[in-house]
């Protein structure tokens, strides 16, 4: 009777090294799945509508109210944006209707396209 418990207590040990294995296959999996996370943190184009309410030539931005902006889960609001080119603000007037594309860099929203709503 001994000899057969014996038996099978090793065949449950056998067992259990085929889980430490199967271990060994996640903790790549999971590593592989960070690498994914950092990939889609890069900047995303999000897409806003709004009205320009003013613009701040010193400073490079504008301050737009806009409608949700789903890429970024944004509701909407009022605030200043960035914009990638100066340039852009000289075709901006207070009170016009614009589209723009916008992302996120280290230091806030930058608007890299836009321009008024048809
Ligand atoms: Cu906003």
């Amino acid at each position: 009777m001994a000899g057969v418990l014996g038996m099978v207590l090793s065949g449950t040990l056998a067992l259990a090294d085929d889980m430490g294995g199967g271990m060994g296959d996640m903790n790549g999996m999971s590593n592989m799945s960070s690498g994914m996370g950092s990939s889609s943190s890069s900047p995303a184009v999000g897409h806003g509508k709004g009205v320009v309410k003013s613009l701040d030539t010193k400073a490079g931005t504008v301050t737009i109210t806009h409608g949700p902006i789903k890429e970024f889960g944004w509701k909407g609001m009022t605030m200043a944006f960035s914009v990638k080119h100066r340039s852009f603000l000289s075709s901006l007037k207070k009170g016009e209707q614009v589209q723009f594309d916008v992302i996120q860099d280290n230091n806030g929203p930058v608007i890299t396209k836009i321009e008024e709503r048809p």
